[in-house]
């Protein structure tokens, strides 16, 4: 739809960017901090641990006091359950509470407000040992964990994220380093799992608004709206079966509280169907979100798949992905393509947000999008990143266009805030609006250079969306 006057963002949009504890913090094992999954995962070769990552841990003020520079309206981290809760569950560690309650009150001193997200993809080690996700009492451990965190922040922090990309780490969790599952169980393992996610997220959901007094809470998954790769009837029916299961699955139940009826014919299909316990349902009905935090980096092509196709499970986020008799990954011939391969689609960007909107009715933020890239720091500190300009002006530009589509949006907080550690591709590839002096295994000075995608948000948010000119 062509409009003739474009709407402007609200006048309390957040403006902002994201991190994770994992990827930015370091100090993995320091101050009494358990070992996450991600800290005893195999490095893929070429890539450096997490032991100092941005060194964030230590270097927090600097770093808030240069997102207050830039002007955000918001930070979004994340919150390390083992930093908190050493073994998962049992004593609390009071120096994770001093880092936490640092980082906060550093924000609000610059009228920045905290948006935290419970958990990114770094379950306590000690938990992974006693079965993690697959046991039934992953649920407590993560309503306790939510406790913990309501009791000792909720006084100041009144947005919350629940369970970062739930939909990646039930669809590629060998990727991110937090599932491998192999085998005939492999979908019946998967689906306990997320069903346990599911319930203890609607839990947390509701005791956030029994605890925290003007909180508001919502899921963050990674929304990526398939298309099919031709008007051909049967691409169009892939396009729906990977859209239900890989979307509208994790936000039906996070919204409505029921499972999507094409993601559990799957499931079904796949002899998956999770143990669902007497009180799930209702537990599940009852964990209201206020509003819809979702992750977008691209969309999604993919055509019919026949049954007696062999599973290729790759590394690739766009060409590999399948499910036989379900959906086949196909490239979309009309995208760019980012250095590390990823598809650019900011229209497809509106798309996934109006088909949001239109199914759920809630308020919406966008919790990441990004450009990873090899930055380059010149001689005289400058990193010239004219490329993520282009495309976080071309996100930007198609918020606008969706806002202006009646869709209601309350926040951007791209990826990321800060160059950190990426999932599996190491430091080279970089997302952030802030350099970080290090190289992969060299930690250098690990001092910051602002980039001109810096200088350029700066103005952005300045002038609440309407100046994107370079
Ligand atoms: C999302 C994750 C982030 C982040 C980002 C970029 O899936 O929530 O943790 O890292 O993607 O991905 P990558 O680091 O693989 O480039």
């Amino acid at each position: 739809m062509l409009h003739k006057n474009l709407k402007p963002f609200p006048k309390d949009f957040l403006w902002g960017a994201s991190t994770s504890a994992y990827q930015v913090e370091g100090a993995n094992l320091e101050d009494g901090k358990g070992p996450s999954v991600q800290d005893v995962k195999v490095i893929p070769e070429g890539t450096s641990d997490l032991t100092v990552c941005a060194d964030h841990y230590h270097r927090y003020k600097e770093d808030i006091a240069l997102m207050a520079e830039m002007g955000f309206k918001t930070y979004r981290f994340s919150i390390s359950w083992s930093r908190i809760l050493p073994n998962g569950t049992g004593e609390v560690n009071p120096k994770g509470i001093e880092f936490y309650n640092n980082v906060i009150n550093e924000c609000l001193k610059y009228n920045i407000e905290p948006l935290v997200t419970m958990f990114h993809f770094d379950l306590p080690q000690a938990l992974e040992e006693r079965g993690g996700w697959e046991k039934r009492e992953s649920i407590d451990w993560f309503v306790n964990f939510a406790k913990v965190m309501f009791e000792n922040f909720g006084d100041r922090v009144k947005y919350w994220l629940t369970i970062n990309e739930q939909n990646v780490l039930i669809l590629s969790g060998d990727i991110i380093g937090t599932t491998k599952l192999t085998g005939p169980d492999k979908y019946k393992s998967l689906y306990q799992q997320n069903h346990h996610m599911l319930v203890a997220q609607a839990k947390a959901m509701a005791l956030c608004h029994e605890m925290v007094p003007g909180g508001k809470i919502g899921p963050a998954p990674n929304i990526s709206l398939a298309y099919p790769a031709s008007c051909k009837p049967e691409d169009q029916l892939a396009a729906q079966n990977l859209n239900a299961i890989r979307n509208w699955l994790y936000l039906d139940m996070a919204v409505y509280g029921k499972y999507n009826n094409l993601a559990w014919a799957f499931m079904e299909e796949r002899n998956a169907t999770p143990v669902i316990e007497e009180g799930d349902m209702e537990i599940l009905a009852n964990g209201h979100p206020d509003f819809i935090g979702f992750n977008y980096y691209s969309t999604a092509t993919v055509k019919w798949c026949p049954e007696n196709i062999e599973e290729t499970f790759g590394h690739d986020q766009q060409k590999t992905r399948m499910e036989p008799g379900v959906y086949l990954g196909a490239a979309n011939e009309n995208l760019p393509h980012t250095d590390f391969g990823w598809e650019i689609d900011p229209m497809g960007f509106r798309a996934t947000m109006r088909e949001m909107y239109s199914r759920y009715r809630l308020p919406m933020i966008v919790t990441e999008n990004g450009l990873g890239a090899y930055d380059k720091l010149t001689e005289d500190g400058k990193v010239h990143d004219q490329y993520r300009i282009e495309y976080l002006r071309k996100h930007i530009e198609q918020i606008k266009l969706a806002i202006t589509d009646g869709v209601e949006m309350m926040g951007y907080c791209p990826w990321s805030a800060i160059d950190l550690i990426s999932t599996h591709e190491g430091m080279v590839k970089r997302y952030g609006f802030i350099y970080v002096d290090r190289d992969e295994f060299d930690l250098k000075t690990l001092d910051r250079y602002r980039k001109d995608s810096f200088y350029w948000y700066k103005k952005v948010i300045a002038s609440n969306g309407e100046d994107l000119s370079d």
